[in-house]
């Protein structure tokens, strides 16, 4: 009797990775960031480069409104370039958050010295990179840079990567 293998295809959820003012003003770091992106698997689906106005800022990050560091990460947020990628992995918002790191500097230096942040991240606020933190967000943050992306169409497609720049 032959055993029968299946080899079910992994499923693939999207997350949307920011590169922070700090990081795509050193064309190094933000080059090493790519790198990194490549070297876990992600399927890099689309990437966009934009600056931020002060008020797209401001509502990206409205659910910090009122904390003490709010006014200084909404200045920082739109004060230069960023770069925005859809990624594509299993458990893509784990895992892209487990390569950035904490979100505190100097614990992810102390803890987690090879993520990107123990890595690059400079302060608190200049952390270097942005990460969605569920589905809910991971669609409403995809929608914000991407208005034009379909996740269905994505996915219906099977999972192809878009225009992207190496
Ligand atoms: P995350 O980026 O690791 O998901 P959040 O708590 O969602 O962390 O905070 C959003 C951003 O706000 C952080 O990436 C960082 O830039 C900034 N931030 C968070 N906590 C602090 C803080 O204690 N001091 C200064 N900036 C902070």
């Amino acid at each position: 009797m032959e055993a029968t293998v299946r080899l079910s295809r992994p499923v693939l959820q999207l997350t949307l990775a920011l590169v922070k003012p700090d990081a795509v003003a050193h064309p190094l770091i933000l080059q090493a960031i790519h790198q990194k992106i490549l070297e876990n698997d992600f399927i890099i689906v689309t990437n966009r480069d934009l600056t931020w106005s002060r008020e797209a800022s401001q509502t990206f990050y409205s659910q910090h409104s009122g904390r003490f560091f709010y006014q200084r990460l909404v200045e920082f947020m739109s004060s230069g370039p960023l770069r925005a990628y859809i990624l594509a992995h299993e458990d893509a918002i784990r895992h892209w958050r487990k390569i950035m790191g904490p979100t505190q500097v100097c614990r992810a230096r102390y803890t987690a010295p090879h993520t990107i942040r123990g890595s690059y991240g400079l302060t608190d606020t200049r952390n270097s990179t942005h990460g969605s933190d569920c589905p809910e967000s991971a669609s409403r943050e995809l929608a914000t840079f991407f208005p034009e992306f379909s996740e269905g169409a994505w996915a219906a497609s099977g999972h192809s990567r878009g225009d992207f720049l190496y």
